[in-house]
């Protein structure tokens, strides 16, 4: 199906998110291109899509699959004026937001794992790869890469991870409008970026708890050669997840979540 980018540019001249949008048929990544744009003073809102991206990128190098026409891959540029400590609340902000449209397609059960991959009955829908640059201890802005499977089939897939992803359209069965979602991503950003900003840090960490249904799980915490252990019992003010293990409460900061099975 084609993208009409200027039914999607129609819709959100008035608006922070998609006030400005670019769109490609294909680019390496668009988040390279979004911090690009961003470093050529870029307007906070801007959004760069493209229909195909040749390397897709993951966190810690790993590839984000991207054929054509099948999907969305999309990157915002933010400017919020905040430090850069508090900013690590901006990727699960992201991903509550994308959990909200998710749901309403009814594809199965949505879940958010910390800090950024969105499930469907345990499947990887989307994922998302925010990129900040800062001034002193300030941002200067952050980009916020989002991809979502929507019109992928099992065997689109790589092999490596047919068993691990998933799309709208496996969840549905049914052919998704791509411009459908990103007008209501789009929205559905804009409205969980303006409670950001007007102090609802407590509003997210809460939503995200429930998609996350993660309190009280026993679970563990990869990042490169280092592994934390213990018994999730909530997120901090900034949205790094607590941990109680052996020595105490430990903040996690960065790494991959896998739930213990006991
Ligand atoms: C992520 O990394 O999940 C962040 C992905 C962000 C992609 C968007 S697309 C638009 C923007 N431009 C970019 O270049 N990137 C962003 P991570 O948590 O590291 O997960 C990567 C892992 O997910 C891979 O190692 C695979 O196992 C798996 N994977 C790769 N492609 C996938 C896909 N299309 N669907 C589901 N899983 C995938």
């Amino acid at each position: 199906m084609e993208f009409n980018v200027e039914e999607l540019r129609a819709y959100f001249l008035t608006r922070i998110i998609g006030r400005r949008i670019e769109y490609y048929e294909e680019l390496e990544s668009t988040n390279t291109e979004a911090l690009r744009l961003a470093q050529e003073n870029a307007p906070e809102g801007t959004v760069v899509i493209a229909d195909a991206q040749s390397e897709g990128r993951g966190r810690l190098d790993r590839i984000w699959e991207s054929p054509p026409s099948l999907n969305l891959y999309l990157s915002v540029v933010l400017r919020p004026d905040i430090t850069a400590a508090a900013s690590s609340l901006i990727p699960l902000m992201i991903g509550v937001a994308v959990a909200d449209i998710i749901s309403k397609y009814g594809p199965g059960q949505v879940r958010l794992k910390w800090p950024n991959d969105v499930l469907v009955d345990g499947r990887k829908i989307c994922g998302i790869l925010t990129e900040m640059r800062t001034r002193a201890d300030r941002v200067h802005f952050i980009i916020v890469g989002i991809g979502v499977n929507l019109n992928m089939r099992k065997l689109d897939f790589p092999r490596e991870i047919r068993e691990t992803a998933t799309s709208l359209r496996m969840g549905t069965e049914c052919e998704i409008d791509r411009i459908d979602v990103a007008i209501r991503l789009f929205e559905s950003l804009e409205r969980w970026y303006r409670i950001f900003m007007s102090g609802g840090e407590a509003a997210i960490r809460e939503k995200w708890l429930q998609y996350a249904d993660i309190i009280g799980k026993r679970i563990e915490v990869v990042f490169k050669s280092d592994i934390q252990r213990g018994t999730v019992v909530g997120l901090d003010e900034h949205g790094a997840l607590l941990l109680e293990g052996e020595t105490g409460v430990q903040q996690v900061l960065a790494g991959d979540v896998c739930i213990e099975r006991l």
